[in-house]
């Protein structure tokens, strides 16, 4: 039947599964990008998450506060009004879930439909009621830099070389657009297939300038159709870097493990979840 009628069955609160039905039932779409909302909706829970900072626990998923301006306009968020709005029926069929359970369940939903790892995802965030949590605009990751930068960015959320490597993976899926980052195209020929394909594409292309009006990004000399950003050719000059690509173009088993962990771990920091009993 069509997505709507799965979408708007009522369910119990704490039935995740209906939740997660729901949603999975939203990712096809043949009239948008690829074909799917998977990526865009992995997007919008690593930029939720992707705000925190572990020295003051500031940031991070809980709260959701990109309902609010100024994060929803953040030019790092253009184009992430597309999955929020997209969940909205989701969250109407079960209003129990908070926005920013729903936003973290999504991406991985997302992920192990389009045949990624399974995601350890557990509930308990809250939706704060504005945006006075709301953190400086700047933590999420500037395309334009490289190693050092990705070492700042990631480091302030408690994430080491393997983790950075193994997140920047998830670059595997989607696209980017000219009208939301500037950037423009896939990193690989299967942007709505979560596969080990990004490290493949970075390790055995060459990469060249692009010859564009737009900002500065990699084309490969091959197809000249697959797309770098310069924060990604920084997995590949950074010696550090480049050993887990190199494993993980390898072994694709190696970076579903790897990414698994380090995506939840980016999905529940600073989330207060009640303390486990001994
Ligand atoms: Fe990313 N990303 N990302 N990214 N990202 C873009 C798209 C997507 C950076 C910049 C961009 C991660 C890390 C980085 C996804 C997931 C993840 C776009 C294009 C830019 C620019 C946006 C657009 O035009 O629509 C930079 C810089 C970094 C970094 O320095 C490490 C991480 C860690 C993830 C993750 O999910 C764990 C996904 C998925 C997309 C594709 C979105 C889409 O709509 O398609």
């Amino acid at each position: 039947g069509p997505p709507a009628l799965v979408t708007s069955k009522p369910s119990t609160p704490g039935d995740y599964a209906a939740v997660r039905q729901s949603i999975a039932a939203l990712l096809d779409d043949g009239d948008y990008d690829d074909g799917s909302y998977g990526p865009v909706l992995v997007r919008l829970a690593w930029h939720a998450s992707g705000t925190y900072a572990k020295k003051d626990g500031s940031g991070g998923s809980n709260g959701a506060t990109m309902r609010f301006a100024p994060e929803c306009e953040w030019g790092a968020n253009a184009g992430l009004a597309v999955a929020r709005k997209l969940l909205e029926p989701v969250k109407a069929a079960h209003p129990w879930i908070s926005y920013a359970d729903l936003w973290t369940l999504a991406g991985v939903v997302a992920i192990e439909e389009m045949g990624g790892p399974t995601i350890p995802w557990r509930a308990g965030r809250s939706d704060a009621p504005d945006g006075s949590k709301i953190v400086p605009d700047g933590r999420l990751p500037d395309a334009k830099q490289g190693a050092k930068h990705l070492r700042e960015v990631f480091g302030r959320m408690g994430f080491d070389d393997k983790d950075i490597v193994a997140l920047s993976g998830a670059h595997t899926l989607g696209r980017c657009h000219t009208d939301r980052s500037g950037f423009s195209g896939p990193w690989t020929n299967a942007p709505t297939t979560f596969s080990n394909l990004y490290f493949q594409e970075l390790l055995n292309n060459k990469w060249v300038v692009k010859k564009w009006d737009g900002p500065l990004q990699y084309e490969d000399t091959k197809s000249q159709s697959l797309m770098m950003l310069p924060s990604d050719l920084a997995l590949l000059s950074d010696r550090s870097f480049k050993k887990y690509v190199t494993q993980y173009a390898k072994d694709e088993e190696a970076f579903f493990k790897d990414f698994a962990v380090a995506f939840s771990k980016l999905l529940e920091l600073g989330v207060p979840f009640p303390a486990k009993s001994a």
